[in-house]
Parts: C-alpha cells; structure tokens; sequence
C-alpha cells in the first residue's frame, strides 16, 4: 500500500494582493486546478488586496508528485483579470497533520502578493483502513438487530460493548 494518493482538504483562507487590476476595489476570487478537477471559491466583491474566502475543497489526490495551479482571479464585466498564479507541489500540503502556510503569487514572473491556504491529508491507506471499520461496524448493527428480535439480550449487550470498541478505533484513526 502507498501513501502517494488520497483525499486532500484543501482551505483558501485569504490574500493579501499587491497587484491591482481595477480602478475600484478589485472582487477577487480563487481558482485551483489539479489534473483535470477544477474549484472555485465565491467572488469576493471589493474586497480589494485583502480578501478573505475561507473555503474548503476536497481534492481527489491521483499522485502527490502532481502540480496544483492556484489563480487569483478579478471578477470583472467581460473577461476577468488575472491578479497572479502559483504553481504549487501537491506533496508540500500532503503531510501528517496538515499544513498552513502563506504562498508567493506572481503574474507575468513579477510579485503580485501572497494567499493563504491550509490543507488536511488522508492518504488512501487510512481512507481503506476507515471503510473496513464502518462495514464491520454495519455488521455489528446487524448482529445487534438480530439479537435483540430474537429476545437475546445478553448476546446485543456483548455486540453493543463490541460497537464501542470499533467506534473508539475509528476515533483514533480520524486523530491519527
Ligand atoms: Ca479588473
Ligand atoms: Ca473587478
């Protein structure tokens, strides 16, 4: 088993942009491309250099060597500007625990700010590790059910004490 895919939560918090694109305040939104997936968050109206989005995305991580594109983009009447683009190693965010972290944005290979993201990683491994537990613990459901149509209260107490267990192993996996 390899830890090199799995399901990355990926959180754009904020910006802090140097570039401007607009006479006004600029209405900047973020899009993240990996592979063929595609995300966007909301558009922040005015909010200028300074947006604020914190939104969460579910990435389908194929192979952490992949490159994730992250646009910082203006909302505009017509074509919409770009504000700046990081090319970012989706491997940077897939660690234990998770990252949080500021990432330098350029547009045309000038500076044009900084953006702000965090991540969560559940390599596969865990992910399948996860699956296990819930089907054995829909078993247990079952089992329980059984007993307790059959009158056996002594059998669906000893299938509840084993619910608990898996529970409390699920539990630990989540918190690693
Ligand atoms: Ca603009
Ligand atoms: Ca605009």
């Amino acid at each position: 088993m390899s830890d090199t895919s799995g399901n990355l939560k990926l959180t754009v918090i904020e910006a802090h942009l140097t570039h401007n694109t607009d006479v006004n305040k600029m209405d900047p939104y973020v899009v993240i491309q990996v592979r063929e997936q595609e995300f966007k968050t909301k558009v922040k109206q005015e909010a200028g250099k300074e947006p604020k989005w914190n939104e969460s995305f579910n990435i389908d991580v194929k192979y952490i060597g992949d490159d994730m594109t992250v646009k910082v983009m203006d909302d505009d009447i017509g074509k919409d500007d770009s504000i700046g683009v990081a090319k970012i190693k989706l491997s940077s965010f897939c660690v234990n625990g998770g990252f949080d972290e500021w990432y330098e944005i350029s547009f045309k290979g000038k500076p044009a700010g900084k953006i702000h993201l965090s991540s969560v990683w559940r390599p596969n491994t865990l992910v399948r590790q996860s699956i296990k537990i819930s089907t054995a613990l829909q078993q247990l459901e079952h089992a329980k059910r059984d007993a307790v149509a059959k009158d056996d209260y002594l059998l669906a107490h000893k299938i509840q004490l084993r619910i608990k267990e898996q529970q409390q192993k699920e539990m630990q996996d989540v918190l690693f």
